[in-house]
């Protein structure tokens, strides 16, 4: 009898550190080799001291949804094994060992996608080179899910969030017109307009789907979490959008972080922290959407778009000479 066809799954997802003496490696990976200046990395260590409380939360919810997303695959297949395997962009298991893991299980083929719904050249992009170059040279067949930003699934999770505290403040009574809910997304370097990047395009995209789909009174887009460097980053920043939302006679801000999946620095720090003490100095009611983390609907938006990937013929330049040889399988 044929054996069952087995489905590598290359989990990406950012990474972070394990303990805070790892700060310096990882923040050095981030910067491409370059290590942080003393004040630097004593000012990221401070951020995540604030959150942390001894645990970095971004490794457990990847590790859960990767557990979770390969029990899903594999109660809902009859005619295949998915091995899901972790590959994370600054932290072990790199990107490149997750995909060495999927060659030494003898998977088939494989198919790489990233926990960010938003496709950049410079995000998910990044993701991609580098598993495609690992997996070249390891000749193993992969595809990719390049963005999911308007997955039916996502999009309602997403709502419901956003309905959720909607609903919570009008019972309440709080007047429609005070109330601005306000998407948010990793803002990146401007630079990547002028090659005509989808990502803020996709980003609107995503908030405006909610926006109709919760019946928001009205809502913004802001960009946060930019780097500390010195080239023009996507604005504008969350951080000048308060005040002007203020100005404009919004008191409750309903902020809704897109663009990222998981509880982690940028929106435990960057939005709770940070963003909250900057509403209340203006007197803002300010609170945040409950994130994604192992949300059924959203591990659900991961199996469906992994699957619309394999559903696809192969394209010839896929199917790699080398693959399946020497797994000593039928
Ligand atoms: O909780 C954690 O430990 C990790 C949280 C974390 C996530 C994340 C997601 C994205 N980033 C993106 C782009 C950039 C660019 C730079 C950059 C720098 C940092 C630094 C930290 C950091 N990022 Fe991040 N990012 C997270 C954490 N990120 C820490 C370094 C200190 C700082 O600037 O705050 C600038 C690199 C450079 O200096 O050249 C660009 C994008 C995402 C969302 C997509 C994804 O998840 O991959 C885009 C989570």
């Amino acid at each position: 009898m044929r054996s069952k066809r087995r489905i590598g799954v290359l989990v990406m997802s950012y990474g972070t550190p394990e303990s805070l003496d790892q700060i310096e490696a990882y923040y050095t990976h981030i910067r491409r080799g370059n290590p942080p200046s003393p004040e630097q990395l004593a000012e990221l260590t401070s951020r995540y001291e604030a959150i942390v409380g001894g645990v970095f939360p971004l490794r457990e919810h990847t590790n859960r949804q990767v557990s979770q997303l390969q029990r899903l695959l594999n109660e809902d297949s009859e005619d295949a094994v998915y091995v899901c395997v972790q590959g994370l962009k600054h932290a072990y298991p790199f990107v490149a060992d997750g995909v060495e893991t999927l060659k030494q299980a003898q998977v088939d083929e494989a198919v790489g996608i990233v926990l960010a719904p938003h496709y950049s050249r410079m995000s998910i992009g990044g993701y991609i080179s580098q598993a495609k170059a690992k997996a070249e040279e390891l000749g193993l067949p992969i595809r990719f899910v390049e963005s999911y930003h308007d997955n039916p699934h996502l999009i309602r999770a997403l709502t419901e969030r956003v309905q959720t505290i909607l609903k919570n403040w009008i019972t309440a009574g709080v007047p429609r017109e005070q109330v601005r809910v306000l998407f948010s997304a990793h803002s990146l370097p401007a630079s990547i307009l002028a090659t005509g990047d989808p990502y803020p395009e996709q980003l609107l995209a995503t908030s405006r789907l909610i926006a109709e789909a919760a019946e928001v009174p009205s809502w913004s887009f802001a960009w946060q979490s930019a780097g500390r460097t010195a080239v023009s980053w996507l604005g504008p920043d969350i951080l000048e959008v308060l005040p002007q939302l203020k100005e404009e006679g919004v008191r409750y801000v309903l902020a809704c972080p897109v663009g990222f999946v998981s509880d982690h620095l940028e929106v435990l720090y960057d939005l709770d922290i940070e963003c909250k003490q900057a509403a209340d100095k203006l007197g803002l009611t300010f609170v945040r959407t409950e994130s994604l983390n192992t949300d059924p609907l959203y591990l659900q938006t991961l199996q469906e778009e992994i699957e619309r990937v394999l559903q696809k013929p192969k394209p010839e330049s896929d199917v790699h000479p080398m693959a399946g040889r020497g797994s000593g399988r039928e």
